[in-house]
């Protein structure tokens, strides 16, 4: 067993989680976590929300609300959108909110401090004469000096993606009033990437084994390791560690320092509520751990380089990160979705049309793994139609009802006689079998979303050889046996189904008339002739439902 500690990026409190997140970073996550525990790892699975930072406090004073007034409402937001697609996390905190992080927050700086990786520095900062205020990050605009487009903030050219030093802004104007700043001296501290490269992560992020699409982010990640100013002049954030704050009160660490130490804070959070508060150790502290995380491609620079420079820095044997599967971008319909420019779905509506589950199996087709994919309300309807509705769906249906009607809702008897013929009619003549989770293991969840349909596929040649229905009149003890075989392979299905189609599996387990929790078995792996079955004949089954039902066209409105 394996302990594999997963975490998905910590979504800003900032606004609803649209598609696009959910596709580079939630859903993969979900579906690796259940793969893995049905293979009988060892699997914690954290995440929660990231509060802090410019982005927020704007748009908080925008809404006229209090900054933790304001992320609370997201941060449920949020939560009801995972619960709603069944994306399950061990714990979902948030950086604000949860007890641990500002002690936890606060030891990675000091630590980072004393073993010589920060550097503290006065320099000249943006000051608003009129606000009488720094203007940290987004609370300066400008434009860009490395693309010439206006719209830069301070933090980050939306344009050209550039790192942006505001200092360097062309015609920089406070976001808030509009006033052409001023220069005033100000001291911050600096993580000091470029002596943290040359001590240990230069090698080891070269020697590492990453995805391809993110080994060839980070060729250009080493050459040119800026000192990152790690505090910013406000007051919503983790306090700057008083010993070496002084009196300058109104200081506090940078969002991207204390986010990703919201990974190790809200399992600190969880195992204290387990009631074995030394038991985060076990999981951050450990060679033995596998730390993966998922993320959308913008953020492979700070999980690729950032986060794990802080995690050796501090010297506490702190995990390295063991994969970092980043996704491209999951457009709506030709551009980014976008909340800000009101380019997104209104989830509640959708989902009162739209099955959540459908929805996340369409979502786990066209993930953006190696390229940047899309998001389509006819694929969708298509997918259903077809791969669910017409593939799986037809399979359990025709089979499960017509079990009800004629066979008293028992599972058929197989008859020895025919037992081998349809053994090797199913295990090899129907078509190829595969283990969707070879493919999940490997971060290829489209091939495993298709290895699943590919599977039904096989049992449904395997109906239409044998047609139970009409053969039940020539020769029923062949039917029944045929029928037996059938639901046999339904029952892998039930278990395949399980981290794509959570509830539907769930529902298609009891329809088998099984007990307890489809995702508490082992998982299956491919079935072997000498081992696969497990019905005598003469089971109880349970009522049969239609798990997938057809959809129409979507009306343009809709789209
Ligand atoms: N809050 C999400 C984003 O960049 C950012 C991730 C933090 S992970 C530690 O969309
Ligand atoms: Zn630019």
């Amino acid at each position: 067993m394996t302990r594999y500690l997963v975490t998905s990026a910590l979504p800003y409190a900032n606004g609803p989680i649209h598609f696009g997140h959910v596709a580079g970073a939630y859903l993969p996550a979900d579906v690796y976590v259940r793969t893995l525990r049905m293979l009988g790892e060892d699997v914690l699975y954290v995440c929660g929300t990231d509060e802090h930072g410019v982005a927020i406090t704007i748009n908080a004073e925008k809404a006229g609300q209090e900054y933790g007034e304001y992320v609370k409402h997201w941060h449920a937001d949020i939560k009801q959108t995972f619960d709603e697609l069944g994306i399950e996390f061990d714990v979902f905190s948030g950086t604000s909110q949860c007890a641990q992080h500002v002690e936890t927050s606060q030891e990675f700086f000091t630590q980072l401090d004393a073993n010589g990786f920060l550097e503290k520095r006065t320099t000249e900062q943006l000051f608003c004469p009129k606000d009488e205020m720094f203007l940290a990050d987004r609370y300066v605009v400008g434009t860009c000096y490395s693309c010439g487009k206006p719209g830069a903030r301070g933090d980050e050219c939306p344009s050209c993606g550039t790192w942006i030093d505001p200092l360097q802004l062309t015609e920089p104007a406070c976001k808030l009033c509009g006033t052409t700043p001023e220069r005033k001296a100000t001291t911050h501290w600096y993580l000091d990437l470029p002596k943290l490269r040359d001590a240990k992560i230069g090698d080891w992020i070269q020697n590492h084994e990453w995805k391809p699409n993110v080994a060839a982010f980070i060729q250009n990640l080493l050459d040119d390791v800026p000192q990152r100013a790690i505090t910013r002049d406000m007051r919503w954030g983790v306090p700057v560690p008083s010993e070496v704050s002084g009196d300058e009160q109104d200081k506090v660490l940078y969002v991207w320092f204390d986010a990703p130490i919201g990974y190790v804070s809200f399992t600190k959070e969880l195992m204290a509520a387990r009631g074995t508060p030394d038991a985060w150790k076990d999981w951050w502290q450990s060679p033995d751990t596998r730390l993966v995380h998922f993320i959308g491609k913008d953020n492979i620079p700070f999980h690729c380089l950032v986060f794990p420079s802080m995690l050796y820095g501090v010297q506490q044997d702190y995990v390295m990160p063991w994969q970092v599967p980043a996704n491209e971008f999951y457009n709506l319909a030709g551009g980014k979705f976008s909340t800000s420019e009101g380019r997104t779905l209104d989830l509640d509506t959708f989902f009162e049309t739209y099955d959540r589950e459908v929805t996340r199996f369409y979502i786990l087709s066209t993930l953006p793994e190696t390229a940047d994919a899309e998001f389509n309300l006819d694929n969708l309807v298509t997918l259903n139609n077809a791969a669910l509705a017409g593939n799986l769906g037809n399979l359990i249906t025709r089979v499960l009802k017509f079990i009800a009607k004629n066979n008293d809702n028992q599972v058929p008897q197989l008859t020895e006689a025919h037992r081998e013929q349809y053994d090797t009619m199913m295990l090899t003549d129907c078509g190829e079998i595969g283990d969707p989770a070879e493919w999940v293991t490997q971060y290829r969840f489209r091939k495993a979303a298709e290895t699943l349909i590919a599977n039904a596929s096989v049992a449904n040649v395997f109906m239409q050889r044998t047609e139970p229905w009409a053969l039940r009149k020539t020769d029923p003890e062949a039917a029944a046996s045929a029928l037996n075989t059938l639901c046999e392979y339904i029952h892998w299905l039930a278990r395949w189904m399980v981290p794509f189609l959570p509830n539907k599996a769930q529902a298609l387990w009891e329809m088998l008339g099984r007990p307890g929790k489809v995702a508490d078995q082992p998982w299956p792996g491919v079935p072997q002739r000498a081992t696969w079955r497990s019905f005598e004949g003469g089971e109880a089954l349970g009522e049969p439902a239609a798990l997938f039902p057809r959809m129409d066209a979507p009306v343009a409105a809709d789209a």
